[in-house]
């Protein structure tokens, strides 16, 4: 086996190797983040295979043809017009297009529909600068709290729900611009004066995650932070 053809097989094999070792270390943490993961290394992995792939040859074509003594003049006839190989590097890239267009399509499926029948509906108020929730538990239709005895409860800079119940968030900006942001749960939504957001999550492990603003928002952005407390 010659070194460039065992680099061509070593290379995609070790990425492989990273992509799925890598991608499976943590348990998923959100339907959204599993999802999001996914696409994420369906599209890494076969870009860095390609890209190293043209690279290659980039190198192959830069050392075979330079010009040095006795190499100065190409062939006299020059291969061109091959319908076959035309055909090849049209139809191969329109169906990794289309691979991805449909795995990018059914992630936001899963990222994006908010649930019509939510556990939990929290409303989020961004301010400057610090985050403050309403917490709504609904049962059966009825805005209840776990206790049943109030309707909702307010919470200011850490927000706290049961592991596996399906959140659905409004949120609301009370000044400026916003961004809520969960990194673990690869998610991120603006928080707009004079308009409503919705968006979803359900967390699967319990555990602290941070929550930040990440969108300036003047003198203090930087100390929006919030928690997530997920429990059991
Ligand atoms: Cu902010």
């Amino acid at each position: 086996m010659s070194g460039l053809r065992r680099v061509a097989l070593v290379v995609p094999a070790l990425f492989l190797f990273l992509a799925f070792s890598g991608g499976n270390v943590r348990a998923a943490i959100s339907p959204g983040q599993e999802a999001t993961d996914q696409l994420f290394w369906l599209v890494l992995v076969p870009a860095i295979g390609i890209g190293v792939l043209v690279m290659a040859l980039v190198a192959y074509a830069v050392l075979k043809f330079r010009v040095r003594p006795g190499h100065t003049v190409g062939p006299p006839n020059p291969a061109t017009n091959n319908p076959r190989l035309e055909a090849l590097w049209t139809v191969i890239p329109a169906i990794i297009l289309v691979v991805v267009g449909v795995a990018a399509f059914t992630t936001l499926v899963t990222t994006d529909t908010i649930p019509q029948n939510p556990d939990v509906i929290v409303q989020v108020n961004a301010h400057q600068w610090f985050w403050n929730f309403n917490i709504t538990y609904v049962r059966n239709g009825t805005w209840l709290n776990t206790t049943g005895t109030f309707a909702s409860l307010n919470t200011t800079g850490a927000l706290t729900i049961k592991a596996g119940v399906k959140v659905k968030l409004i949120l609301r900006s009370f000044d400026v611009a916003h961004s809520f942001y969960l990194p673990d749960f690869l998610f991120k939504i603006d928080v707009i004066p004079g308009h409503e957001n919705t968006y979803w999550f359900q967390a699967l492990q319990p555990g602290d995650y941070r929550i930040e603003c990440a969108e300036y928002c003047g003198l203090n952005h930087y100390s929006m932070i919030g928690m997530l407390h997920v429990v059991k």
